[in-house]
């Protein structure tokens, strides 16, 4: 395979493509019994720091499904946890944080980055770029948003209101805050391009909680900030969060080459709200794959109809992969969407 002709990439810069590339937010992990194996022993955050463990979770779905990109092994905390936070991964849980930033000396506790410190990335990505033969990888980061409503509520949370209490009543220190966690996640993007990643993509997974108006005003800066600072490199930049139908337009704003979609907005629709000379990613019901074939076959073809109304599309579920989901659905759904979008 010759890199820079992959259909991933291609879609990506909204160029034809003989067929529509396929791959899958979580693809590796918990719903591949080989992934279960591999990680019996090893906590998740040592798993994310080893690049054997990484080569090996990473290529698992690639040999697996016919996938048109891998997304690289680790975790949006993984930069954090580099830095030097007291932070887990508690499993059935997520992200926890021992001691939770709220106020300006928590704030400076947050370092830069440096490239130095994540050294398994670098040797990870490279072992990556040669076993992948030219299959694109993806880099990715947490967005400020995400990251930021991780530390603030010290673990997983479906309010925010601690993060929310800050950016309102504390600007400058939400400032501070979200510029600090930009140059963590752009150097960590870069040390992943540096080494050879194809493309990256920045889940601000949890800004759909917020209000176009409140996106604009306190986070939209920096994500900009973030694009605008990957843009000298050649790879396309990507944009996801959750629940965002009223934000895809400041997402595709932001500076991305492409918008991931949640499954709640149509492609079509989505088309429509955002900029001009912008791809889409998406966007599956993840829970439809549980429904029988005949019905994620018909929801495919949907998907697949819709986003011809995009620039470009890059077929994706709407989120992660649901834990419980059976890999053999999704590997006939890789031949789906090749075979109905080749015709
Ligand atoms: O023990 C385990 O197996 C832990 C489960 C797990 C895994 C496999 C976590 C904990 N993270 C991961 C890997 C991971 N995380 C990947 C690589 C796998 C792949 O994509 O193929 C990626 C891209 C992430 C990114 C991530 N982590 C996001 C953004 C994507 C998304 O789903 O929106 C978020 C929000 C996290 C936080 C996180 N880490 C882990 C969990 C269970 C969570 C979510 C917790 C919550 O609900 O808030």
């Amino acid at each position: 395979m010759i890199l820079h002709e992959s259909p991933f990439l291609r879609a990506c810069r909204r160029l034809p493509v003989p067929r529509t590339p396929v791959w899958f937010m979580r693809q590796a992990g918990r719903s591949l019994p080989e992934y279960r194996r591999v990680r019996a022993d090893v906590p998740m955050l040592e798993a994310c720091a080893r690049p054997d463990m990484i080569v090996e979770i990473t290529m698992q779905p690639v040999r697996r499904y016919d996938v048109d990109a891998a997304i690289y092994f680790s975790d949006i905390v993984v930069p954090l946890k580099a830095i030097g936070l007291d932070l887990d991964i508690k499993s059935g849980v997520g992200p926890v944080v021992a001691d939770p930033i709220r106020d300006a000396g928590g704030i400076a506790r947050l370092r830069e980055l440096e490239p130095g410190d994540v050294g398994y990335v670098t040797e990870a990505v490279g072992g990556l770029v040669e076993e992948l033969k030219g299959r694109p990888l993806v880099g990715f980061a947490g967005g400020p948003f995400t990251l930021a409503s991780y530390l603030i509520e010290g673990g997983p949370s479906k309010n925010h209101e601690h993060t929310k209490a800050l950016m309102y009543g504390e600007p400058k220190l939400w400032d501070d805050l979200m510029r600090r966690l930009s140059a963590i996640t752009l150097e960590f993007l870069k040390v992943q391009i540096a080494a050879g990643a194809s493309a990256v993509q920045l889940f601000d997974s949890w800004v759909g909680a917020l209000s176009a108006e409140d996106y604009r005003a306190s986070v939209l800066p920096h994500t900009s900030w973030i694009f605008e600072r990957l843009a000298e490199f050649d790879a396309p930049r990507i944009h996801f969060g959750v629940g965002t139908g009223e934000l895809l337009g400041l997402l595709s704003e932001a500076g991305a080459d492409v918008v991931g979609v949640d499954w709640r907005v149509p492609l079509d629709s989505a088309a429509q709200r955002v900029q001009p000379g912008t791809a889409l990613q998406g966007n599956l019901d993840p829970a439809a794959l549980f429904a029988p074939w005949d019905v994620v076959a018909e929801r495919t073809r949907d998907v697949l109809n819709r986003g011809r109304a995009a620039e470009g599309h890059i077929f994706n579920l709407g989120h992660g992969v649901l834990p419980t989901t059976d890999p053999d659905t999704l590997a006939r759904l890789t031949e789906l969407v090749h075979e109905e979008s080749e015709r």
